[in-house]
């Protein structure tokens, strides 16, 4: 029996014939609307949705899937924000918590220094005995020692702290910064754009408008940002297709964008233990969510770290183009229980994207090829 190629894929051929109507505007660029967001979460016809938020990854990226090689730096696992959903954090005298002196980064970098890592990926809690000096110290340690790789660090929530603790305005707090060598800043923090979910799982943390005024002041500055959406907890569907219309939004006005990462919730050792982990579906719906909604981004990445390395793979033809990185020595989400390993070398890497039919591009920072 000879089947058509995707690309001449017919309008009729999907089971939930909804779909065809999110294909037809697809195929035109017309944007979708938040109706059509919640037909995707809603949707059992994961194969014709996969088709479609395929056909927008290829006609972007053809057969090419993205990773960095990079390295996670988690300076202080000391919080006074304490979110009902972080395994992560803990009180300064507890059992377990740590804050690395500029000695302890520099070791940390000292050691993999003969490693081609060409990203810096640094976030922490937001602990009260680190003075803003701290923060400028380690921006100018990491680039004396690193000085060929970027430094992505800090989330919206740790740059609205530091302006705090500089006693200065956002923006010479993030001048700052940059002149100390920041470059990038990584998604996270935003969790939810909406005030029950806000209030319900992380009261202490700063709310959707600061979030949206950071980011849109990082922007200004001339600093890209990656965008992200923890899911799989209280959230309704509405509420997810929601935060992808308001990044959506702010992005149309900004620009400053660079991907977009969906984060699937792992409640161990959370005050949200009762919650089950996400499915394959779900996982899988919200790459293609974000690849059909967010029209304006350009990359989409499938993190292994939360939904595994086989569904990563898989991932690759849901929507996502990029697998971020090697990684090494992620916390965050092993401390809530992820399975995944803690960093992968670039041989796994390249096996992982190859296997899964693509061609392996390693990336820098800003999406220029290595080689
Ligand atoms: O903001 C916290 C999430 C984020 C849990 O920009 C959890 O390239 C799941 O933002 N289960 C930090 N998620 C990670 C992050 C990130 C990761 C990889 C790449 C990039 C990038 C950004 O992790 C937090 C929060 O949303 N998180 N606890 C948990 N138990
Ligand atoms: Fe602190 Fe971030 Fe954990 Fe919230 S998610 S408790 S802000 S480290």
């Amino acid at each position: 029996m000879k089947l058509p190629p995707v690309s001449d894929m017919s309008v009729s051929m999907f089971i939930d014939k909804r779909l065809e109507r999110i294909y037809s505007k697809v195929l035109k660029g017309s944007r979708l609307s938040k109706e059509d967001g919640i037909c995707i979460y809603e949707t059992h016809d994961l194969i014709g949705l996969g088709q479609i938020a395929n056909h927008v990854r290829r006609s972007l990226h053809g057969n090419k899937a993205f990773y960095i090689y990079n390295q996670h730096l988690n300076y202080t696992n000391i919080c006074k924000n304490r979110c009902r959903f972080c395994a992560y954090a803990r009180d300064r005298k507890e059992k377990g918590a740590y804050a690395w002196s500029i000695e302890e980064i520099e070791k940390r970098l000292l050691e993999r220094i003969d490693e081609p890592v060409n990203e810096l990926h640094i976030v922490g809690g937001l602990n009260e005995d680190l003075n803003f000096e701290y923060f400028i110290d380690l921006l100018k340690t990491v680039k004396r020692i690193r000085p060929g790789a970027t430094i992505k660090a800090f989330t919206s929530v740790e740059i609205d702290y530091l302006s705090n603790l500089a006693g200065v305005s956002l923006e010479e707090t993030i001048q700052s910064l940059k002149n100390a060598g920041l470059e990038m800043m990584p998604g996270g923090g935003a969790e939810v754009l909406n005030s029950r979910i806000h209030e319900e799982l992380f009261p202490r943390k700063i709310n959707h408008e600061r979030w949206l005024e950071i980011v849109r002041a990082v922007h200004k500055a001339g600093i890209k940002t990656n965008a992200t959406l923890l899911y799989g907890h209280i959230e309704t569907i509405e509420e997810r297709v929601d935060h992808l219309i308001t990044l959506r939004e702010l992005q149309d006005e900004t620009d400053g964008f660079s991907a977009f990462i969906p984060l699937a919730f792992h409640s161990g050792n959370t005050k949200l233990s009762h919650i089950p982990p996400t499915t394959a579906m779900d996982d899988l719906k919200n790459v293609a969510a974000a690849r059909l909604m967010l029209d304006n981004f350009d990359h989409i990445k499938a993190y292994w770290v939360m939904i595994g390395e086989k569904l990563a793979q898989v991932a690759l033809s849901f929507g996502a183009d990029d697998l971020d990185g090697t990684i090494i020595e992620e916390k965050i989400t092993h401390m809530a229980g992820a399975t995944s390993a803690k960093g992968l070398t670039k041989d796994q890497m390249e096996d992982m994207i190859t296997k899964a039919g693509f061609e392996p591009v390693e990336r820098d920072s800003f999406y220029h090829p290595m080689n």
